[in-house]
């Protein structure tokens, strides 16, 4: 430190203290500083190789957890500049790293393509690290640099030794600082492999390896290359669907400075499943390159309906919804300045995309359906029948809405409303089971808290048409409870509870129910998940006695601290919940529903499109590996980090 006093000067400070802010506010740069901005940092590093990738230098990057949960990203491209940089006077390499935002501004040409959500890059990594090593091979030599304590340089860049004139790239190791990460910094390997997945099929013919060096006897390592890109994202989404045509259809092209690439491929299902990207982010949202290749997608259709004349004169014209029904589509945006906006800011705003967006998908579309006949058919005759379903689940739904204008008496017999009608503070409880709803109904606070039992499990929305799902008992129950109406007349300023909160056992059922339950509220009530209004409650597992103490905990490394504080000569007696149902109202109140104790986990968009994804893995699967595929993904469905 002493050494280093005399170089100080005002930009050093300034440096110093822009690392400093990031430390004071980690949340205004990564989100969170919970596991997903633990992983968050990981994103920051490999986008800097991916954009490397993209700018045609790189074709390989690697990404390991080494054994002190440290991780390293290696990849093969020209390496971070490592002459002095005229602005800052230090090396590139350790501006790159120490300037906030400094990625996109300091590069040649070309624009920052990857890129976390808040545009965030390498030096935010470093402010969040206890430690960070950074090589560079570049002209025969390695160079290297070390940082510690959140960013502070420990030395200058320097060569430390010599390698082949043909290895290039760049190297970098970071310790993510456990006092910034107070919950955890441990990397979940599933977590970075769909992730890495994910990238691999956004840059085709990227390769990029994973691997996990943590257990010494069983490391982990998956390596990931597509050359067919979005095409074999399509495949290996659909890989467990039955497609009605073959040949997935791929099309890109670039306008503007603006890339778009879309893939899709229809098969037997009802529902639609869109998934869009920018800029190699994924936004739930959507936006205005989804908006253009739908707009597309329905007008081409409907011309080539026409024309052929399978579409009658006297007949309407086919909707959105019914053109995409069964559809998986993925669209992926890459722009040089985009704009985000929506509820989670992950909706692309720029509206010149629209336009883009629709020719380049329209024309190559609507040349795949004249060259392609028989698949032309096939989807055209889908989209005829989704149109059938849709005149008579509108039916349905005025059935609903018929029965709603009649009001409280309306309401589903099984409903136990609140006697509250201000929505603000109103809750409503989806409960599994009579007998849970029956414990439910006799424990809550019958002012401001609702309950719904629901008998059994849910229709799967996944596999069913809107006409019978309408039709379906559990379903019609919520909707009606909910009062803001479904579809095309769907109103938010209806609600009738502000927390709708699903309340399901903690076992393998329970976790079925409420994937189930997240689909259907995120194909159908999408707007009520984005805003903040669905909740899963968080019921005790185990309930743990010693002599006057009762102690309810909620998993089993919280059993097992607590276990740890009972004295060693009494011998506690330990109740394992297996359903709602085994407590009686007083324990369900006090360890679940009173607001004073209770842990409610708030339903992002992300949990609902995980719930969709698992749900959609699930389908058409034996009925073991099924349980069991849910049993793995039950603790990530209700995951506490609120
Ligand atoms: C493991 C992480 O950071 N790779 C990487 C980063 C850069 C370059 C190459 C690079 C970019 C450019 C020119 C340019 C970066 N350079 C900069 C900056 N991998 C990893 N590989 N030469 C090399 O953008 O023109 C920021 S990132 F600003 F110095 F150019």
């Amino acid at each position: 430190m002493e050494e280093n006093k005399q170089h100080y000067d005002a930009s050093d400070i300034q440096v110093l203290e822009g690392l400093e802010a990031v430390r004071k506010r980690p949340g205004m740069y990564i989100g969170t500083t919970s596991s997903r901005g633990l992983h968050h940092l990981v994103w920051e590093i490999v986008d800097n190789a991916i954009d490397e990738a993209l700018a045609g230098y790189c074709d390989d990057i690697e990404i390991i957890i080494n054994k002190d949960n440290s991780i390293t990203v290696k990849d093969d491209g020209r390496g971070i500049p490592t002459g002095i940089h005229a602005k800052t006077g230090l090396s590139t390499v350790e501006t790159v790293y120490t300037v906030l935002h400094a990625g996109g501004k300091f590069g040649g040409g070309g624009y920052k393509v990857s890129g976390g959500l808040h545009g965030v890059g390498a030096s935010v990594v470093n402010a969040l690290s206890s430690w960070v090593e950074v090589k560079v091979y570049q002209n025969g030599k390695i160079h290297f640099i070390r940082f510690e304590n959140g960013g502070h340089p420990v030395g200058k860049l320097e060569v430390i030794g010599e390698c082949s004139l043909d290895r290039t790239g760049t190297t970098v190791t970071f310790k993510a600082d456990p006092e910034i990460f107070t919950e955890t910094t441990e990397y979940d390997y599933e977590v970075l492999k769909n992730r890495v997945r994910e990238l691999a099929f956004l840059n085709k013919g990227l390769r990029i390896i994973l691997c996990d060096d943590r257990d010494e006897v069983e490391k982990k390592r998956d390596e990931f290359v597509y050359e067919g890109g979005l095409s074999e994202y399509v495949q290996w989404l659909n890989a467990k669907k039955d497609p009605i045509h073959d040949q997935i259809i791929h099309l890109e092209g670039i306008e503007n400075d603006i890339t778009i690439e879309v893939a899709l491929q229809y098969n037997t299902d009802y529902s639609a499943r869109v998934y869009s990207f920018v800029n190699n982010i994924n936004t739930p949202e959507g936006g205005t390159h989804v908006d253009g290749v739908k707009r597309a997608l329905t007008n081409i259709i409907n011309n080539y309906a026409r024309n052929a004349n399978i579409l009658k004169e006297k007949d309407d014209n086919l909707s959105g919804d019914d053109v995409q029904e069964g559809i998986t589509l993925i669209v992926s945006c890459k722009h040089p300045n985009p704009q985000f906006e929506g509820q989670t800011k992950t909706k692309l705003g720029n509206a010149e995309v629209r336009k883009v967006a629709s020719n380049i998908f329209g024309e190559g579309f609507e040349r795949f359906l004249m060259e392609n006949p028989d698949s032309a058919k096939a989807i055209v005759e889908k989209a005829m029948t989704a149109a059938k379903a849709r005149v008579a689940a509108k039916k349905a739904r005025e059935l609903t809405r018929r029965k709603g204008a009649l009001e409280v008496s309306s309401l589903p017999g099984k409903l136990a409303d609140c006697s509250s009608k201000d929505a603000s503070i109103s809750e409503i409880y989806i409960v599994e089971g009579d007998s849970a709803g029956g414990s439910a109904k006799q424990g809550r606070d019958s002012k401001t808290q609702a309950i719904l039992p629901l008998r059994g499990k849910i229709l799967n929305v996944e596999k069913a048409r809107l006409d019978r799902i309408f039709g379906n008992a559990e379903i019609r129950s919520m909707i009606t409870a909910f009062g803001t109406g479904i579809g095309e007349e769907f109103d938010i300023s209806k609600l009738r509870y502000h927390k709708i909160v699903i309340m399901t056992d903690a076992d393998v059922d329970g976790a079925h129910i409420r994937i189930l339950l997240l689909t259907f509220f995120y194909r159908y009530f999408k707007p009520l998940v984005e805003q903040g209004y669905i909740y899963a409650a968080q019921p005790p597992l185990y309930q743990i006695k010693y002599s006057n103490n009762v102690k309810y905990v909620y998993s089993d490394e919280e059993k097992d601290e607590y276990m740890e504080t009972i004295p060693g000569n009494v011998k506690p007696t330990i109740q394992r919940y297996k359903g709602l149902g085994e407590m009686n109202p007083e324990q369900l109140w006090e360890t679940t529903m009173n607001p004073e104790n209770r842990t409610l986990k708030k339903i992002t968009i992300d949990d609902a499109v995980q719930a969709d994804q698992v749900l959609s893995e699930l389908m058409g699967e034996e009925v073991e590996p099924r349980r069991q595929f849910i049993e793995q993904n039950a603790k990530d469905v209700q995951n506490l980090d609120i």
